[in-house]
């Protein structure tokens, strides 16, 4: 909370917004370097661990899996965050962070490990995803793919980067039936969230489809340019915080698959993808079942 403080001192002092815009960008400037510094260090320590024997648990059901890796990776976190900045809220997978979070002030929504089944089979295609919010709004994305070394990361307003490189933005036509689209083949089987038929066509529309098994490296891939649109029905918080960052620098669009504004307060379906294919997938393809409950 301590910049929030000198923000409103600074108001009392007459300093304009342009002055408090600045002292914000500064703050985000800080935070991000230092949750990057931290991405990395568990980055190491997650290679570390790889080849040691791991305790695989299962949560909501069998192929829900946590292993004490993903655990102790959200703990590093949590406890670096409430040290150095002890008035930021932190919601985190594993439940480490903060009982009763909402969406005001400073948020850290954390996945320690997405993608943990590809972590658990093949020991790759995983991610530690950070996104960090302010009031709501996305400020900061970090996806880190561990294994391949691999940084993708954006700050609001600052543009999107790939282990330090500039993402281009996206820009020109995109047509559907030359577009790559990351989705699950599951959806295409019948379900309770979507009909299946409304998914077979739009996999029938596109060039090719790709699964990768985490849906921050499905962000990551589509915010480089590899892919064009991500579609899935349900995702927790954490799983797209950052996502939805680094997919805004690069002037994406993600909403919910009806085309509804995202919620952070709970789960979503998704639909992220070049603005120029954005509206068809969701009006003329994907059909929500009536009560999807997501
Ligand atoms: P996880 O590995 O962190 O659990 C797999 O297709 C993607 O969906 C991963 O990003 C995975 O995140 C996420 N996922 C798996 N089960 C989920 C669930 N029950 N609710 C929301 N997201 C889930
Ligand atoms: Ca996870």
């Amino acid at each position: 909370m301590c910049f929030l403080v000198h923000i409103i001192k600074g108001n009392q002092n007459g300093i304009n917004n342009k002055g408090v815009n600045l002292m914000i960008d500064n703050n985000f400037k800080s935070i991000h370097e230092q949750a990057k510094k931290w991405v990395y260090e568990a980055g190491e320590f997650i290679r570390d661990s790889l080849d040691k024997p791991m305790l695989i648990e299962t949560k909501s059901n069998a192929n829900d899996l946590v292993t004490e890796i993903d655990k102790s990776t959200e703990e590093f976190f949590v406890n670096k965050i409430r040290d150095f900045y002890p008035s930021h809220k932190i919601i985190g997978e594993e439940g480490f962070g903060d009982r009763e979070a909402n969406l005001s002030g400073t948020v850290w929504i954390i996945d320690p490990i997405d993608g943990t089944m590809n972590f658990v089979h093949q020991k790759r295609n995983f991610a530690i995803s950070v996104g960090i919010y302010h009031d709501g709004v996305g400020m900061i994305g970090l996806i880190y793919d561990v294994i391949s070394d691999v940084l993708y990361e954006a700050r609001k307003g600052a543009g999107a980067f790939k282990n330090g490189s500039p993402l281009e933005r996206f820009s020109g036509e995109r047509k559907l039936k030359e577009s790559i689209l990351g989705i699950n083949g599951y959806w295409a089987t019948e379900n309770r969230r979507v009909e299946h038929e409304s998914v077979q066509k739009l996999i029938k529309a596109v060039r090719g489809t790709r699964s990768y098994g985490s849906a921050a490296l499905e962000f990551a891939y589509l915010a480089e340019g590899v892919m064009d649109g991500y579609v899935t029905m349900k995702l927790a918080p954490w799983d797209i915080a950052a996502g939805i960052v680094i997919i805004e620098e690069v002037g994406g669009i993600t909403s919910r698959a009806d085309g509804s504004a995202i919620s952070l307060e709970g789960n979503n379906s998704i639909v992220s993808s070049h603005p120029s294919i954005h509206k068809e997938i969701t009006k003329e393809y994907i059909q929500l079942k009536d009560n999807p409950s997501i």
